[in-house]
């Protein structure tokens, strides 16, 4: 793939990269976008078009209408099992090589980070592969699900409960333990990546904001303008896969350079 010179690392940031100790990445949905997985903000297609996710990721939503929202979690499975990481999910796993460490931290429930081969991953808004009861919160295992013929699948623990994606709905807190791991990350990393997230979603959109505390150097790669951008030190306007591609190749480079 060239290296398109608008989605390069300035010199400055790419010597501070190479010299971080840690590094934080930060991704949303446009992360996601690439392999296929359609972001919040695209518009819905199909019988989902008259919905607005937010409208369907409550609480409120599946009480009111479990059946809706469980086949609309099924369509979104469907989709994430078929997706495959893009080149800037493997560039990520190198940049792990490259680096003394990488979190990173994602509001996406697709798995794919980990499927690419990124260790250190911390999922905020949970993994719509794993169901639940919605009463007591335990895990369901996907044989129960698929053997099921309702929709939603009964719980295997509660006689009125009924199995719901392992997922954040809007409205309900995040889960202790990313949060912390994520918190922690960021506030002890030299470097920090948003990528393909509106910034719009709290808490996870405050994350940058510890890294920058910390006087970390803060990239955005979005195409679009975000309100994270202008506390960015640089804002790189590309797609999730071509910039990460770049951008490794740039410290590959640098560091055969400085050998
Ligand atoms: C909570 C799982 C409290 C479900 C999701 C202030 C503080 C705290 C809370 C709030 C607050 N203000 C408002 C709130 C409430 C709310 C919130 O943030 N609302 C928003 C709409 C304003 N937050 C919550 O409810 C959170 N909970 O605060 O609880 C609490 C505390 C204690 C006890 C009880 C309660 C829970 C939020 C989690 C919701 N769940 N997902 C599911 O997936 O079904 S969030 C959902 O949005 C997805 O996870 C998604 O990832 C996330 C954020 O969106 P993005 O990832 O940014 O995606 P988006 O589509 O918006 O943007 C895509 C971007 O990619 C765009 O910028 C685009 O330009 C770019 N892009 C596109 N293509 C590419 C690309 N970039 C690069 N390459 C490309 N190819």
């Amino acid at each position: 793939m060239t290296e398109a010179r608008e989605f390069r690392l300035s010199d400055a940031l790419l010597d501070r990269l190479a010299r971080a100790r840690s590094v934080l990445v930060l991704t949303g949905a446009g992360m996601s976008a690439e392999s296929g997985i359609p972001t919040f903000r695209d518009a819905q297609t199909g019988i989902w078009s008259k919905f607005r996710p937010e409208e369907l990721a409550t609480p409120e939503a599946f009480a009111a209408d479990p059946d809706r929202v469980w086949r609309w979690y099924e369509a979104r499975r469907k989709t994430v099992r078929e997706a495959q990481p893009h080149a800037g999910y493997l560039a990520l796993v190198e940049l792990e090589a490259l680096v003394g460490e990488l979190n990173v931290v994602t509001q996406n429930v697709d798995g794919l980070h980990q499927r690419a081969g990124s260790h250190r991953v911390w999922e905020l808004h949970g993994n719509i592969l794993r169901s639940k009861c919605h009463l007591s919160l335990r895990p369901i295992g996907r044989e129960w699900i698929e053997e099921s013929p309702q929709t939603p699948p009964p719980s295997p623990y509660v006689p009125e409960g009924l199995a719901r994606p392992d997922v954040v709905w809007f409205g309900e807190a995040l889960p202790t333990a990313a949060v912390e791991a994520a918190v922690e990350a960021a506030s002890r990393c030299d470097f920090c990546f948003s990528i393909g997230t509106s910034s719009l979603v709290q808490p996870a959109a405050s994350l940058p904001l510890y890294a920058l505390e910390r006087g970390a150097p803060l990239v955005e790669i979005n195409p679009e303008h975000t309100p994270l951008s202008a506390q960015a030190d640089q804002c790189i306007r590309g797609m999730a896969s071509e910039v990460l591609v770049t951008v490794v190749s740039q410290l590959q480079a640098a560091k055969r350079e400085n050998r």
